[in-house]
């Protein structure tokens, strides 16, 4: 296992290299190039100027998150061959620089969605927050209260692109007949046609899940339970067809048990998301501290589950609280340093536990 914390780059965060140099443990960093479009390739200068800032720390640029798919390739337009060379063209470029882990994700329109970025916990901390009710029908008033947030801080969030969103009703429009088999069609058409580029860089593709794990807004979604990902591995069987296993994405929904997925699955996940979610009865769900007992994700069995599948990939502390002071303005929402600094402390102790007892059988 090979600790990562996710950094947005040099003036895109306020939080700095140096400073998640003193998280022990940490030996990646989980990056991106924020400012390429869905499409466009990523240049060979721009990815080498990323590994200079990552080597003056001694940091690894094993793991790329959130080099987009282009809207045409999930819609399946005659367009989409293009794309496609492109990002064949971007999975060259990012292993001449040593990356071997893509993480993407192919839902429709939107990436991860909340009604609530600051919800404030008993605590006093804040989390994201989503209420069931606020996510139904209304697909513009949501991209209002992201863009609004967005545009006052001066930031953009991976998959609401302004540039998309200004054409939202465009968008959900070209979306019209992507039912899910057409939309398991395209990611296989998208998969195969990379898959050989994948083998010859030696590059590993792996698929996010589906946040949250049910259809929003009338748009499919596809990686949301154990079947569909057992679907996803069997649709495309190949070592460099992977997931990254997000556990807060998969179990906002309570049925999934992420454990259970970990062990049936451990050699096809890249990259493991850890992230603890705690459910109302309402169905509603908050982010919570990693500690088990805070949520209801099952934290420890997941980590016992790679663990005892000698898990060799990266992991990351997904989404975190916001504690001490920071808030909108100061931080990323999900993404500030403190609580994810935390959550590394726990998983490591635990994981440092579990290589002890292992030794001591
Ligand atoms: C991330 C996702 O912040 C998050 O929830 O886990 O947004 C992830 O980066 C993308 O879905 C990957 O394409
Ligand atoms: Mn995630």
């Amino acid at each position: 296992m090979k600790m990562g914390f996710r950094w947005y780059g040099e003036g895109n965060d306020n939080i700095k290299l140096s400073d998640i140099k003193q998280i022990p443990g940490v030996q990646s960093i989980v990056w991106a190039l924020h400012h390429k479009m869905p499409g466009e390739i990523w240049e060979e200068h721009e990815i080498a100027e990323v590994k200079r800032q990552l080597d003056e720390y001694g940091f690894c640029i094993d793991v790329v998150e959130s080099v987009n798919v282009h809207d045409d390739i999930k819609i399946g337009l005659p367009t989409r061959d293009g794309y496609i060379e492109n990002y064949k063209q971007t999975i060259r470029n990012l292993s001449k620089f040593g990356v071997k882990v893509i993480c993407y994700n192919f839902m429709p329109v939107f990436d991860w969605t909340r009604s609530n970025l600051f919800h404030p916990l008993p605590d006093g901390s804040t989390a994201l927050f989503y209420e069931k009710n606020m996510i139904q029908d209304d697909y513009n008033a949501m991209a209002d209260y992201i863009l609004a947030f967005t545009e006052k801080y001066n930031m953009s969030f991976p998959g609401w692109e302004p540039e998309r969103m200004a054409k939202l009703d465009e968008l959900f429009k070209a979306y019209e007949g992507v039912d899910h088999e057409k939309l398991w069609a395209n990611l296989k058409y998208f998969l195969e046609a990379i898959m050989p580029t994948c083998e010859e860089c030696d590059v590993k593709m792996a698929i996010h899940m589906d946040d949250p794990p049910w259809d929003i807004f009338g748009l499919p979604r596809l990686l949301v339970d154990e079947a569909s990902i057992d679907r996803f591995l069997k649709m495309v069987d190949n070592p460099y067809n992977c997931l990254t296993l997000c556990s807060g994405s998969l179990n906002a929904n309570p049925e999934n048990d992420v454990a259970a997925i970990v062990r049936k699955h451990c050699d096809r996940i890249a990259f493991a998301h850890i992230r603890n979610v705690k459910h109302f009865e309402n169905g509603d769900f908050s982010e919570a501290s990693h500690r088990d007992c805070d949520g209801d994700t099952g934290i420890l069995e997941i980590l016992k589950a790679y663990h005892d599948g000698n898990f060799q990939g990266y992991i990351r502390p997904d989404h975190g609280r916001h504690l001490w002071g920071e808030g909108a303005g100061t931080v990323r929402p999900g993404y500030g340093l403190y609580d994810r600094a935390l959550g590394i402390m726990y998983m490591l102790g635990v994981w440092d536990m579990l290589d002890r007892l292992k030794e001591s059988k």
